[in-house]
């Protein structure tokens, strides 16, 4: 098999991820809008997971659908891919906004990142207070443990605007009532979503497209190792930390490997070395199209990158082969 030129992951397989979100996003997309976010997800996840299995890796699932006893496809540990070539970890959400493509509402998308192996942090089904913003920063513009208004007025600042035209996301949740004010206090304006925070997160690399400068808040660990694999690949800032606030979660958190409960871990230490990032559009969003169906054709919108190159490629495929899906 060809190698790349630097370290790290085949760079074949770039292009072979595409091939995995692309047919989760096709099957997902066949039931948007149809109000049953169980019966996309589970297709969803039937796709990726027949699709992975061709790929020439050992994988193993390490942020997934959830614990064996939960998740009877793509839970944590499964092991997928040929199981022939490189050892890899992979980090998955083959239908990451679930509601959102049972509504039909934008930026649900089909997504997974593979690293090397052991580079991904291995993050219990928890939340996590994330802050990120997109490349072009200096360091440490954003600090999670800075009040909103110190890290918007930073951002302002490095971007040479006022705070006023600062747009954050936020999830719309109840927990972030405080969050909502006082970035509100601050004048910046806030982009609500219901779901779907890798997206969010994404989204704060390419203000100009998107109108998103920053996402603050608590969503899923899993979906923070997530995005925290695509920033890596993009470039960009983020922090996160898992909101262990039982002793249960402590004590999962700890079979998992995370002996400090409350680290604030960095985007690199969420997702280290080299990592393959791919997303597939579900539904229409700021960056990615949503599949389209046509008379002779399905239509995919995909962004897939890499760590190590740095190297942001956007993939319009037409299938015209549409009994494969
Ligand atoms: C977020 C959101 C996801 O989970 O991570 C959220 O981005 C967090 O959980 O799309 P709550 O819904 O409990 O707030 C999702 O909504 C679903 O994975
Ligand atoms: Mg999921
Ligand atoms: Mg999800």
């Amino acid at each position: 098999m060809l190698k790349s030129a630097s370290a790290g992951l085949d760079r074949i397989l770039t292009l072979e991820l595409v091939r995995v979100t692309e047919r989760a996003a096709v099957a997902a997309a066949r039931l948007r809008g149809r109000g049953d976010e169980k019966a996309a997800d589970q297709v969803a996840v039937d796709a990726m997971r027949s699709e992975l299995n061709r790929l020439p890796i050992k994988g193993t699932v390490v942020i997934g659908e959830g614990e064996r006893d939960e998740a009877p496809m793509l839970y944590i540990g499964e092991e997928v891919g040929i199981g022939e070539g490189p050892e890899v970890d992979i980090a998955l959400d083959p239908l990451e906004g679930t509601t959102i493509c049972a509504k039909n509402l934008p930026n649900s998308l089909a997504v997974i990142a593979i690293a090397e192996k052991g580079s991904l942090l291995y993050a219990p089904d928890v939340y996590m207070d994330k802050i990120a913003i997109g490349p072009g920063y200096p360091a440490g513009v954003i600090d999670i443990d800075a009040p909103a208004i110190e890290n918007l007025e930073n951002v302002a600042r490095a971007k040479g605007v006022k705070v006023n035209e600062i747009t954050a996301c936020i999830l719309d949740r109840p927990r972030h009532a405080r969050l909502i004010e006082e970035v509100r206090a601050t004048g910046a304006a806030i982009r609500l979503i219901g779901d779907g925070d890798v997206a969010g997160v994404i989204h704060t690399t390419d203000p100009d497209e998107t109108g998103i400068d920053i996402y603050i808040g608590i969503g899923g660990a899993p979906e923070g190792v997530l995005a925290a694999a695509a920033l890596r690949c993009i470039g960009g800032q983020m922090q996160g930390r898992l909101q262990l606030n039982t002793d249960e979660k402590v004590a999962r958190a700890a079979k998992m490997g995370i002996s400090d409960p409350n680290k604030v871990y960095q985007m690199d230490e969420m997702a280290r070395g080299d990592v393959l990032f791919a997303a597939t559009g579900v539904t229409d969003g700021n960056l990615l199209s949503g599949v389209k169906f046509a008379r002779d054709f399905i239509q995919t919108h995909t962004i897939v990158m890499r760590s190590s190159s740095l190297t942001v490629r956007e993939i319009k495929a037409k299938h015209q082969d549409m009994d494969k899906f």
